[in-house]
């Protein structure tokens, strides 16, 4: 049996435990992960036994519980610095980290009026002055990140996808799904991080999910 379990949410909706499960996947843990229906009725009495947030996703290894993405990704990172989860090179590793925090703490009307559902398409939808001034931002983000350091591969940081890239696939999937107008820069990142084989694994799954939140079903204005 394995040591780490993680309890995630609906793998078509839930973004946070997206990033928390490719920190799992890039670490290349045997984990043992439990999916839970965020639109159960009994879902919040429900979250608030398994996690200290009543959020997921939340890792737990043996006594030892990580809940918020970023903490499971440096729990494991600090775990297994032979994985490279953040990048090697330490400026590099800074920029790594500086726009994981960005995206860990910010970009909520992107997040409110662009959701992730990976089974749907909205294209053209939710556009509104917030959302796209955080679509601004992280276009400027991943375009930095790549002119300075990606030049040896299609990730943020070059051939090796880290935690900084798991942050943001979750963006990935919402831009996918609502289409807003990208650079081509960013649209080639996009396809690199949506076919990566993880995030393929992830969508399969969402896809044959029997779970249904109408909430995200139905796109706004
Ligand atoms: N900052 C947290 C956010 C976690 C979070 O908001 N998770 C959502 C799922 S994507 C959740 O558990 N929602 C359940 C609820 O609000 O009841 C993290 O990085 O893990």
């Amino acid at each position: 049996m394995s040591e780490f379990t993680l309890h995630i949410g609906n793998k078509a909706y839930s973004s946070w435990s997206l990033r928390g499960w490719l920190a799992c996947k890039l670490a290349g843990i045997d984990f043992r992960e439990e999916v839970h229906d965020m639109g159960a009725p009994d879902w919040s009495t429900f979250v608030r036994s398994i996690s200290p947030s009543a959020r997921v996703p939340v890792l737990r290894h043996g006594e030892i519980t990580v809940w918020e993405s970023l903490a499971i990704g440096d729990y494991l990172a600090d775990l297994f610095p032979k994985a490279g989860l953040w990048p090697e090179d330490r400026a590099a590793r800074a920029e790594a980290r500086a726009i994981s925090a960005e995206m860990h703490a910010g970009f909520t009307a992107l997040r409110s009026s662009m959701w992730m559902n990976t089974r749907r398409r909205f294209p053209g939808r939710g556009r509104n002055p917030g959302s796209l001034a955080d679509i601004a931002r992280i276009v400027a983000i991943w375009e930095e990140a790549r002119r300075r350091f990606g030049a040896g591969g299609p990730y943020l940081f070059g051939s090796r996808i880290t935690l900084a890239d798991a942050m943001y696939a979750p963006v990935v999937a919402r831009f996918v799904t609502w289409e807003p107008d990208l650079p081509a820069g960013a649209k080639a990142y996009v396809a690199a991080v949506w076919e990566h084989p993880a995030v393929v694994e992830w969508r399969k799954a969402a896809e044959a999910e029997p779970w249904l939140i109408t909430k995200y079903e139905t796109p706004g204005p």
